[in-house]
This record gives structure tokens, C-alpha cells and sequence, in this order.
């Protein structure tokens, strides 16, 4: 017996629907979605998860593939971070009209005529719902709202890894009918004529998601880009800040008293244990580099930095060359307290620990007395009010 409404055969009028329409849909949401899922994984590998208090999953659930993030050229992250949530953005109008193109099928009866296509159906619910949940949450924390009580990275990272396995199962099922709608040249054969003519044709409907998909665009890649062009990103949080700041020394706890005359910089190599107070390291050689900080929320700002070398910290502590750093805030909770840097981005030219921006003293909330800036190290790597930094050679786990 077939349910009634939804159910019945020729409840869904509309003559645009169908192979062509979703193909097209599919081939576009393809290659956008391709490039969200490779910027992704690529975020989770310059995160470098293997270095000390880096890992954000399990170390031995974490991502098979990795390599050493490079620190060259300084803008990769911001490019890579920034294609990311931008072609995010882009991706939600085409899904919603892929949705709306698919609709009637969640009413097909019976639901399924074998198991194999139980199981194809069953991957889509999962390729359905993995696409809504990143791209929620996604959206979410790049508005900084959380609504949710998971850890973010953690359930995107998890999200990533369900939505790619349903996707390549999807495009296995559906490449030859989409192949054969292109071969057969359907899409420019009007709709059935035999029809009443559609309110909107096939080509409107993809013009439609096109215009929605460039306004999310063009009011977010601002930000991406950043400097003036940041004004113009109108669905940013704070955009009319022309140098965010992330976390204010406020929300992390950090009082005026903890970075006051008392401050030291504590350096440990093995047993040997340096300090430098701020007036010390206002004393070592000092380097000045425009370089840029990109969130993982897909902004990014650059500007010009002034502070001492890691590599001349390194050497200072006694640490060898091919020793890793476990750097430590003052901060004294939250995950972003402490990160590790490899050998590499040690010895990068202009890493610094960062004391003045844009020639004057950092300000607090900018990480006053001194603050990690590496080229091309994520955002959330570029740790603020350091008081401590570990350096250890046998450091990678
Ligand atoms: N100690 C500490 N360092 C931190 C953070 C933090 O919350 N605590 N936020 C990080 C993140 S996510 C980013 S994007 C940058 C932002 O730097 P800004 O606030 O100076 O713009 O600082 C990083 N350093
Ligand atoms: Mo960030």
C-alpha cells in the first residue's frame, strides 16, 4: 500500500526535474566540493598534528598522509584557509538546489527494491547529512557562534572523513548517468514539450544558486584577503576591525600584572634553562618581516612584525638544529595555550618571536610582552603571551 500525498505518483509537478538538472548540479558540486575537502585535509596537515600538544584527534586515528607544512611562501596558509571557507560558502546554494532537484525521491515507494539499493540509498542519507553537518558547522564557527557542545575541529575532522567516504560512493553509482546526460547532450534539449511550461527553467535554477553562491562570496572574501577589502566582507564577524584580535587577553585571563616587570621568558634545552626578561629580548639582534596571520575562520591580516629570531632563541637556549619547540602562553586554560613548531619552522628566516607591530610595542590582546609569527603556520599556531618554550630533540611522537 502507498502512503498518500507525498507518496502518490505525480504529487511533484515540476518538469525540471531529473537526470539533467541533478547531473549538472552534481559535476559543479563536484569540483567545488573536491577543492573544500582537499583545503581541509590540508589544514589538518599543516597543523602538523605529529609535533607535541599539536594532535587534534587521537594520534593513532589521526590522517595517514602528512608531510612537513612549508613555510614558503608565507601566504599559503591564508590561500589554502581562505579557498576553504570561501568555496565553502559557495557550495550551500548549490546544495540546496541539488537538494530541492532531488526532493520527490525521499518519497519513492517502496523505499528500496533490493538491498543493494538499500545500501545506495543508505549512503546518501549519510552523504545528505555529513554535507548539512559541515557545512553548519562550518558556517558556525566561522561566526564564532557555537551552538553545539562538541569540539569543533574534532567533529569536522570526523564530518570530513564520513563525507568523503559517502561522496566517492555516490559518484561510483551516479557517473554513468551523469556521463551519459553530458554525451547525449541532453542539457540543451528543451525540457518536454508535452509539459505546461516550467515557472523557471533549468538554466534559472543554476543562475539562481550562481547569484546566491556570489553573494555569499563577495561577503566573505574580504576578510580573506584582508586589509581594506576586509570592510567589504559584510557576513564577517568584525569587520570593521582592521587587525583582529582572535582572543582578547580578557577572555584568556590574562591581567596586566601576569606581562609586568616580573615577566621572564623561560627557554629549556635538556637541563639547561634560560630567561630573558622582555628588556633582555629587546637587547638580542632584531628582525622585522610583513607576514600574515590566517585563521582558521578563513580571515587573514598582514602586517609588520618586529622581534627576535627563533633560530637566535634556539641558539640561546643551546638547542640543536634539528630540535622541535613546545611553546607555552600564559594563558592557563583553553586548547590554544600551547603548540608545537617543527625544526623547519624554527629555522625559517622570518620566524620570529614577535615583541612590536608595526613599530610599536605589541599591544595586550595582540600577545604583549612577545608572541610566536611564523610564515605560513596556521592562525591558532601563532601562539600569543608566550612564557615558556620547550625545546626538545626528541620531541616527535
Ligand atoms: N595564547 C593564545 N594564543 C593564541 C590564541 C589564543 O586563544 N591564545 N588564538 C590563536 C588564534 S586562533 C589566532 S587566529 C591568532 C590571532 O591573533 P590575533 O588575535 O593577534 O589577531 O592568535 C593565536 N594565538
Ligand atoms: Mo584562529
Amino acid at each position: 500500500m502507498r502512503p498518500p500525498g507525498p507518496f502518490r505518483e505525480g504529487f511533484f509537478r515540476s518538469p525540471i526535474r531529473g537526470p539533467v538538472l541533478t547531473g549538472i548540479l552534481g559535476s559543479i558540486l563536484l569540483v567545488l566540493t573536491a577543492i573544500v575537502a582537499l583545503t581541509g585535509f590540508l589544514s589538518h596537515i599543516a597543523y602538523m598534528p605529529d609535533l607535541p600538544g599539536n594532535a587534534i584527534v587521537p594520534k593513532d586515528r589521526d590522517f595517514p598522509l602528512t608531510f612537513d607544512w612549508p613555510t614558503s611562501p608565507s601566504w599559503l596558509y591564508a590561500l589554502t584557509q581562505g579557498l576553504h571557507t570561501n568555496v565553502g560558502l559557495v557550495v550551500i546554494p548549490f546544495v540546496l538546489a541539488k537538494l530541492w532537484s532531488v526532493f520527490p525521491r525521499l518519497f519513492v515507494w517502496p523505499p528500496a527494491k533490493s538491498p543493494a539499493q538499500a545500501i545506495e540509498r543508505l549512503s546518501i542519507a549519510l552523504l545528505v547529512s555529513s554535507t548539512i553537518f559541515q557545512l553548519a558547522t562550518g558556517v558556525a564557527n566561522a561566526q564564532y557562534w557555537y551552538p553545539f557542545k562538541f569540539n569543533f575541529v574534532v567533529a569536522h575532522y570526523y564530518g570530513a572523513i564520513v563525507f568523503v567516504a559517502a561522496l566517492a560512493i555516490h559518484v561510483i553509482v551516479k557517473m554513468p548517468m551523469v556521463l551519459r546526460v553530458y554525451k547525449d547532450r541532453e542539457w540543451i534539449k528543451p525540457i518536454r514539450q508535452d509539459l505546461d511550461e516550467p515557472t523557471i527553467s533549468r538554466r534559472g535554477v543554476i543562475a539562481f544558486a550562481g547569484a546566491g553562491a556570489l553573494t555569499l562570496l563577495l561577503g566573505n572574501v574580504g576578510q580573506s584577503i584582508g586589509g581594506p577589502l576586509r570592510k567589504t566582507a559584510l557576513f564577517a564577524p568584525r569587520r570593521d576591525s582592521g587587525f583582529p584580535v582572535n582572543k582578547t587577553a580578557r577572555q584568556a585571563g590574562i591581567t596586566p600584572a601576569m606581562v609586568g616587570d616580573d615577566y621572564q621568558l623561560v627557554l629549556r634545552a635538556g637541563q639547561r634553562v634560560t630567561s630573558l626578561t622582555r628588556e633582555d629580548l629587546l637587547a638580542l639582534p632584531q628582525h622585522t618581516a610583513r607576514l600574515p596571520i590566517a585563521c582558521v575562520e578563513g580571515w587573514s591580516t598582514t602586517q609588520e612584525w618586529t622581534g627576535v629570531r627563533l633560530s637566535d632563541l634556539r641558539r640561546r637556549a643551546g638547542a640543536s638544529e634539528d630540535a622541535t619547540v613546545l611553546v607555552q602562553s600564559l594563558q592557563e586554560a583553553g586548547v590554544l595555550r600551547r603548540a608545537s613548531l617543527s625544526a623547519d619552522q624554527l629555522g625559517a628566516d622570518d620566524a620570529m618571536l614577535a615583541l612590536k607591530v608595526n613599530g610599536e610595542d605589541l599591544s595586550l590582546d595582540h600577545g604583549y610582552p612577545a608572541r610566536i609569527i611564523v610564515p605560513a603556520l596556521p592562525g591558532v599556531h601563532n601562539t600569543k603571551w608566550v612564557a615558556q618554550m620547550d625545546f626538545n630533540r626528541e620531541a616527535r611522537t
